[in-house]
């Protein structure tokens, strides 16, 4: 019969597992009980199991069966204790990311150009594919590039301050585009062929037509033996890509300070075909730009030689061009931000 106190501390060890392991509740705190009872060094069993070789002979061996099942059983407890967490492990962690497929998406709003700047690269992309290239300037400008070097000189009517956004005497936000060209101009001899779209700035009140800030795109062709023949070819072409192969241009004899001689530029009418609509007032005819041969005068700001150089100019309203296009009645609707507008390009 093996001694009362080892198989009783035995059993006390077992009654001391059985209520660690109630309190077992995840993987590290088994961990713990592990460690308790089964290390190689200190485990309450182990050192127990030592104990064994300072007991009589005669008790060894009960003592060694009940030790060893006692050792077996915890072992085996642990590894159902460990399998069991794991798997309630497991099951939380697939609980806390669970996805449900089936709610919609984000759907991703795909950004898309202004109409003002599809139009825009529409009439770059043609005059590009004619041999221009884009010309970029200042919108706040010099009165010298604004007026003077445009044949505009002092005290000159399209100078009134009523017309044009002064910001010091000799300081405005530019009124054309045609600084721009100028500025090339000074920069590079002839053969010169540029187009210069951007923002300008004139004191008009908003509305349907109108509007203190648009966009225009002027075109400049300087070389030797340029006509005006070149102009209205250069037009024609211009017009037939950009509105439909059976547009057709027409010039008006006008007046602008920096061409000579001018014309108003109008192309057959894009909603009746010239047929007579309450658009064209029944004309058939659209008017869409300003153009000339450029002034002999401008030659002479920019260091070229009038007898040997000749060139045409033409400026139009880029918003008047895509209100043309996609039939829009009201500028203002350009600048409004609608997006049940601007979502319609
Ligand atoms: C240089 C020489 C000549 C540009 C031109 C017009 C005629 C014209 C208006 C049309 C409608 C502006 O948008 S609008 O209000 N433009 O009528 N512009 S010729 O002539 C130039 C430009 C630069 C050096």
């Amino acid at each position: 019969m093996a001694s009362k106190t080892g198989i009783d501390q035995l059993r006390a060890i077992e009654e001391q597992f059985e209520r660690d392991r109630a309190c077992v509740v995840d993987l590290r705190s088994l961990e713990d009980i592990r460690t308790r009872y089964l290390s190689r060094k200190s485990g309450l069993i182990t050192t127990q199991l030592q104990n064994l070789r300072e007991l009589p002979s005669s008790e060894r061996a009960e003592f060694g069966r009940v030790g060893n099942e006692l050792k077996t059983r915890i072992e085996a407890a642990i590894e159902t204790l460990q399998t069991t967490i794991a798997e309630q492990e497991k099951l939380s962690t697939l609980e806390r990311e669970r996805l449900d497929i089936t709610l919609p998406g984000n759907r991703r709003r795909i950004g898309h150009h202004h109409p003002l700047t599809i139009v825009r690269n529409e009439i770059e992309e043609i005059f590009v594919s004619m041999g221009y290239t884009v010309e970029d300037g200042p919108e706040v400008e010099n009165t010298y590039y604004n007026f003077e070097a445009l044949n505009i000189p002092a005290g000159h009517p399209a100078r009134d301050p009523k017309d044009t956004f002064y910001i010091s005497d000799d300081l405005v936000l530019r009124t054309h585009t045609s600084p721009v060209q100028v500025r090339t101009m000074e920069k590079v001899q002839p053969p010169v062929r540029i187009i210069c779209p951007g923002k300008v700035f004139r004191r008009d009140a908003a509305d349907a037509t109108h509007s203190p800030m648009f966009h225009q795109v002027e075109g400049l062709l300087v070389d030797e033996g340029i006509t005006f023949s070149d102009l209205k070819g250069t037009l024609e072409r211009f017009h037939r890509e950009f509105f439909g192969k059976g547009t057709k241009t027409r010039l008006r004899p006008s007046f602008f300070p920096f061409t000579e001689p001018s014309a108003e530029v109008d192309v057959s009418c894009v909603f009746c075909g010239a047929a007579g609509c309450r658009i064209c007032k029944n004309t058939g005819w659209i008017e869409v730009m300003g153009s000339g041969m450029v002034h002999p005068n401008l030659y002479s700001f920019v260091k070229y030689d009038p007898e040997k150089y000749t060139g045409f100019a033409f400026g139009g309203g880029i918003e008047r061009y895509t209100m043309l296009k996609y039939n829009i009645s009201d500028i203002q609707s350009f600048f409004q931000n609608d997006m049940r507008f601007l979502e319609q390009f």
